[in-house]
């Protein structure tokens, strides 16, 4: 299924009314306040979130998989299924695919369809947590970490291999995330597996593109329960400064222990200019991959205040690599992605209100009140018509749950692909 530029204007057409009375209203809020209003629907039509390819099918759990009519089999309809969102929000121009789960079977045939949806091909994540089918070694003891050389020469090759595919692609990067780590006390030994894989990155590291960047995602815990080799940002860091200039380390939001202060270590990473990629979700518990923004809002608008800083302040930090590393299997997964896409766009609008002259004045000051009314202030700001704007600017549905719906996209894809289809992936 494709949508088309004039369903979309037709249903903004019918959608119009009551939102460009909320947006006069606010915009003559926020100018008198001096804030420039479209130069902040300008940066929020320009701001592009890659999707991943594992998010599209019926994510599960360990006890189950829920399956829903019209899910995508192959890459290519995973791509379809993209360029869906991207029609409708103009705000997912890219997918970020998981080899060896979306293999390309022929690269010429889906860089055509991505080409022909406005999709380009972001980081490339390197699966090492599974053995295939058809695999020579296993991954069960680790893969770059693993103490059996063979293994890591394996998972090393695989990266390379991924690279290569990224290449065909146009993509330009590489995500590293390791299960590898211990589900018992001393099943490991902590330097050896440390240094085992601080080697094998800095192989892969070696082999790859002058322009291609490696982004190290940490994770505490999951799926091993005693440790994770590359366990937190310290460990991400020292192993991206170990391996060179264009290694960084990635933020997954959900990657961190109960209230771990996530907007300190997204500053401290972008001083250093070693914050590179970004993965987004929400979650209560663990690694819980929840729609973003549907449990901890605020939390979410303080991290986006540090990376608005950071983008505005640390020219010695990159362009980041976003992703939205969320699905869940009890909604229909591209109404949750279009969910994800909202809470996203609406904490990045919150985070442009904040006046950071105010701020660093009232921080200079130690004028703890004014900061946090300043914060606050932003944060509850209804800024939903400035989002509408942007995507009318730039050709999205002004509300896109709402447009999903109403072209009945979900029926359409079952009558297109059936009942049984079953994606790739998790
Ligand atoms: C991991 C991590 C990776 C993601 C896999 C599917 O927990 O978040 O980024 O690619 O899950
Ligand atoms: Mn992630
Ligand atoms: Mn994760």
């Amino acid at each position: 299924m494709k949508i088309t530029a004039d369903r979309i204007l037709e249903f903004n057409k019918n959608n119009h009314s009551s939102f460009k009375t909320e947006l006069d209203f606010l915009k003559n809020r926020l100018t008198k306040k001096g804030i420039d209003t479209e130069g902040i629907i300008s940066k929020v039509a320009d701001f592009q979130v890659a999707i991943p390819s594992w998010a599209l099918g019926a994510g599960g759990t360990r006890f189950g998989r829920f399956s829903y009519g019209g899910e995508p089999a192959s890459l290519e309809q995973k791509l379809d299924d993209i360029g869906v969102l991207h029609a409708l929000t103009q705000s997912s121009g890219a997918v970020s695919l998981h080899i060896p789960w979306d293999i390309p079977n022929d690269v010429k045939a889906v860089k055509e369809i991505a080409q022909n949806h406005g999709i380009v091909f972001d980081a490339m994540n390197s699966n090492t947590f599974q053995d295939q089918p058809n695999a020579e070694e296993t991954y069960k003891y680790g893969s770059l970490s693993a103490v059996n050389e063979a293994s890591r020469d394996y998972a090393v090759q695989h990266n390379l291999d991924v690279i290569k595919i990224g290449e065909e692609l146009g993509s330009k990067s590489l995500t590293v995330w390791l299960a590898d780590g211990a589900n018992f006390p001393g099943q490991n030994n902590f330097q050896r597996v440390l240094q085992n894989t601080e080697n094998s990155l800095k192989s892969i590291y070696g082999e790859m593109p002058e322009d291609w960047k490696m982004f190290i995602e940490y994770k505490p815990y999951e799926p091993n329960f005693y440790s994770t080799v590359i366990q937190d940002w310290g460990t991400s860091f020292m192993l991206a400064n170990a391996c060179g200039e264009r290694a960084f380390t990635l933020v997954d939001l959900g990657h961190h222990l109960p209230n771990t202060n996530i907007e300190q270590i997204v500053a401290t990473l972008m001083l250093k200019g070693k914050l590179g990629g970004f993965h987004f979700n929400d979650s209560k518990y663990g690694d819980d991959d929840i729609t973003v923004g549907s449990i901890k809002p605020y939390a979410l608008f303080l991290i986006f205040n540090e990376l608005v800083y950071g983008i505005k302040n640390n020219p010695q930090n990159p362009d980041l690599a976003w992703m939205i590393d969320a699905s869940h299997n009890t909604k229909d997964p591209l109404e949750d992605l279009l969910q994800s896409l909202e809470a996203i766009l609406i904490a990045y609008t919150q985070a442009l209100l904040v006046d950071q002259n105010a701020l660093k004045q009232a921080q200079q000051e130690n004028d703890v009140v004014t900061c946090q009314e300043i914060l606050q202030d932003a944060y509850r700001t209804d800024v939903r018509p400035l989002i509408k704007a942007a995507r009318e600017k730039s050709g999205a549905a002004v509300n896109p749950i709402k447009a999903y719906r109403d072209l009945q996209v979900r029926n359409t894809l079952i009558k297109e692909r059936g009942t049984k289809n079953q994606a790739t992936g998790l």
